[in-house]
């Protein structure tokens, strides 16, 4: 292990490295040093253990049944935006927004409802989890994110996605407390992420964060970013906000949020 890396993944991919490199150099002298034996098993259960952590990210969140819909699917946070940009979006119908995507991408991208609705897109009737303690089901139909991004074209530096909201869920003296949110690569190509239009059948209400809403299955409700303005492609987020990825994280809550 040479480079000195500080990441887990880094320090994983280095650990995967060195086992590779020496189960070469070393494989026909292995019977004979048995403490040599002992640490390319370790080094071994290490990286299939790494590798079970991204099949894990990879797996599907469980789908339900029509019939399992909720009736009562609890709008949560913000549920009707004061801002006034987005008040003009709602009196138009939405036929002025624009969704931008923009950042380390190569091709930025303005896209308007129609565009969205042209995209690659997915159905999914899932439960939402939220950190308070209740659940619901819904069904949620929308643009899926990977094919998006694929559209715009990511730099290789890119290595987070940013949701910024229109909403301010604690709007301060210096105009910020916007919400927003940002996952990584691995849930951003994860074929449940979608950008929501729909939801059980109809045109994404207000109240659970029309136009669009993030869908990011694996996580939890304050992932799921309601009232979604701009998507940015980053190499850390560490100048946004106060810098831990969310409104909710800068609040104390996880940056992942797996269920
Ligand atoms: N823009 C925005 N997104 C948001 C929130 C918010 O206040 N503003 N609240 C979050 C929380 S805590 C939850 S549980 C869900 C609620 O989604 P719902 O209103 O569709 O139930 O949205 C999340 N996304
Ligand atoms: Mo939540």
């Amino acid at each position: 292990m040479s480079a000195p890396t500080t990441t887990r993944r880094g320090w994983l991919k280095a650990a995967s490295a060195a086992a590779g490199g020496l189960w070469l150099a070393a494989c026909d002298r292995i019977t004979a040093n048995p403490k040599a034996i002992g640490f390319l098993q370790s080094a071994e259960g290490l990286t299939r253990r790494a590798q079970r952590l991204v099949a894990d990210r990879k797996a599907l969140a469980h789908e339900y049944k029509a019939s399992d819909i909720s009736g009562d699917f609890r709008p949560n946070g913000s549920i009707d935006p004061a801002e006034p940009d987005y008040r003009a979006h709602v009196a138009q119908g939405f036929a002025n927004y624009r969704l931008v995507v923009d950042g380390l991408v190569e091709r930025p991208l303005s896209l308007s409802l129609a565009d969205l609705r042209a995209l690659p897109s997915r159905t999914q009737i899932t439960r939402h989890d939220c950190v308070e303690g209740w659940s619901s089901i819904a069904k949620w139909h929308g643009a899926r994110l990977g094919p998006l991004l694929d559209q715009a074209g990511l730099k290789p530096q890119a290595r987070y996605i940013v949701f910024h909201c229109a909403d301010s869920l604690e709007p301060q003296p210096d105009g910020s407390g916007q919400y927003y949110e940002s996952i990584d690569l691995i849930d951003a190509y994860h074929p449940q992420t979608i950008l929501a239009y729909a939801m059980n059948d109809f045109a994404l209400p207000v109240r659970h964060g029309a136009p669009i809403r993030l869908r990011v299955e694996r996580q939890l409700g304050y992932k799921q970013a309601k009232y979604i303005m701009r998507v940015e492609a980053v190499a850390d987020f560490a100048h946004i906000a106060r810098g831990k990825g969310g409104f909710w994280e800068d609040r104390g809550y996880e940056w992942y949020a797996g269920i």
